[in-house]
């Protein structure tokens, strides 16, 4: 491949629809809820399951002040428990004392995620340790198939499948041989817009649970990533309580030109950085004083929706069946601390030109919220400026970049200047890159694009002070 295709690879809608969300939440609930664990191992009797005060909306509400667009739920995790009440097995909310075996927590959160107007997102883990044929290769993968096309069928729209490569059953358990392309094509046919994510070929996993992705985190990279397999075979292998915060660096370049030189098959397949709030991924009291504080919060959230992730931030429902307080206060702070940052957008009130535009292409498309005009020089032209000029000097201390993800992905490196003076400098920008520093005052702000493939292309620079 040239360089020219390889910086034409671009999304499919449902991959860029899917970036746009930024910023949703992950809600570990179900039977570890009452158990106190992280892997149940699928013997705990259905009758535990009793959250004392269940509320979707309240959820949904919290989801919502933090400034998230959705909503995934463990509909099943690895001890098999279904939080729906799945004709295909027992073990679920139907042999629960919680309303009386009547009740579905599918039904409830989804409904409150449309009712309040967020996406809502489907995780069934593969791996499950109660069902009898699990490990059994085709009886298994029908029995899975079968829950698929109930969550699939009938729980309205749904963003995203997320496919975990961890099943519970640890390095010597049971292997089952799981029919990824079957599971695949109920997904395609049934919710053609979700994406698939982790052992999926539409999202990526970032590598690690900590909270952040690659310092140049590329959405373009080899197919061999897509492998499934390969992904469970870096999951988390043993619940060691440590996992969810360590930090990998191996594959730390996925994306560089060097890393696919010489790949004959090279993907659209963006990242997705996904933790915990709390140290474990299901509610525990005695972590009620562990949350992560705001300044990790932002840390996290600058470092994967400012770096071109993703963010799927997990907030534990507790055994009443809601958030719980210190978690609704943290997503609310968050909240208001984004809101604040990125209400008030200063590149509105400037013109913009550049030292070369293609025609059709105004430098002044950066200014503007419309997503179909962006800026690009002339083709082959893989080093640019573009600059923001202001009427006065304003104070700012972040500037946000996003190149127009129809036509690829391209940046390589950039600087930022302000009236010519070196503020800033990073790599890759995709779907979005936040440029923090130390507020500055200037009348000019240029955007000085050092490498490139092909040539870039810019559809929106925002300021904010
Ligand atoms: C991991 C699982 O083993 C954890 O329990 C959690 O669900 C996390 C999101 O993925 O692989």
């Amino acid at each position: 491949m040239n360089i020219q295709q390889i910086a034409s690879i671009a999304p499919s809608p449902r991959q860029l629809a899917w970036q746009k969300m930024e910023f949703y939440a992950f809600a570990h609930f179900g039977m570890n809820t009452f158990t106190g664990s992280e892997w149940g191992d699928g013997s705990a009797p259905a009758s535990l399951f009793a959250p004392s005060d269940f509320d979707a909306n309240q959820w949904v509400q919290c989801v919502k002040s933090a400034g998230m667009k959705g909503l995934i739920l463990t509909c099943k995790h690895h001890d098999g428990f279904c939080l729906w009440p799945s004709q295909y097995t027992d073990y679920s909310v139907k042999n629960s004392p919680w309303k009386d075996g009547k009740g579905d927590v599918v039904q409830e959160v989804s409904q409150a995620c449309k009712r309040h107007g967020i996406a809502f997102g489907v995780y069934l883990s593969p791996g499950d340790r109660h069902e009898a044929t699990y490990g059994q290769g085709e009886a298994y993968n029908t029995f899975y198939k079968n829950q698929l096309r109930e969550l699939a069928s009938n729980y309205g729209d749904i963003f995203c499948f997320w496919f975990d490569g961890a099943c519970g059953e640890g390095a010597n358990g049971k292997k089952q041989v799981y029919d990824w392309e079957g599971y695949y094509s109920i997904i395609r046919q049934l919710q053609p817009n979700a994406v698939i994510s982790v052992c999926g070929p539409d999202v990526r996993w970032c590598g690690n649970e900590a909270g952040v992705c690659r310092t140049s985190e590329w959405s373009v990279v080899p197919a061999a990533l897509q492998d499934a397999e390969r992904t469970a075979e870096k999951s988390q292998k043993e619940d060691d309580g440590k996992f969810s915060r360590k930090i990998t660096s191996c594959d730390e370049d996925l994306g560089s030109r060097k890393a696919i030189d010489g790949c004959e098959s090279l993907v659209w397949y963006p990242a997705e950085v996904d933790t915990s709030i709390r140290v474990g991924w299901f509610y525990h009291p005695e972590q009620d004083t562990e949350l992560r504080s705001l300044e990790e919060l932002k840390e996290i959230y600058y470092n994967s929706v400012g770096a071109n992730a993703c963010l799927l931030l997990n907030i534990p429902p507790d055994t009443r069946g809601r958030f719980a307080q210190p978690d609704v206060l943290r997503l609310q702070e968050l909240g208001e601390y984004l809101g604040r940052t990125f209400s008030n957008n200063l590149a509105i009130h400037g013109t913009a030109w550049a030292t070369d535009s293609l025609q059709g292409h105004s430098p002044r498309n950066v200014l503007s919220y419309e997503e179909h005009l962006f800026w690009q020089p002339t083709p082959g032209q893989e080093q640019a400026q573009l600059t923001l000029e202001f009427p006065q000097p304003i104070s700012f201390s972040h500037v946000v970049l996003k190149e127009h993800l129809p036509s690829g992905q391209r940046i390589e490196a950039f600087r930022l200047l302000a009236d010519g003076k070196e503020i800033f400098s990073g790599t890759v920008v995709g779907y979005q890159r936040i440029c923090r520093f130390s507020p500055v005052t200037a009348q000019r702000i240029t955007i000085d694009i050092t490498e490139s493939r092909f040539c870039p292309t810019l559809q929106q620079v925002c300021v904010y002070p």
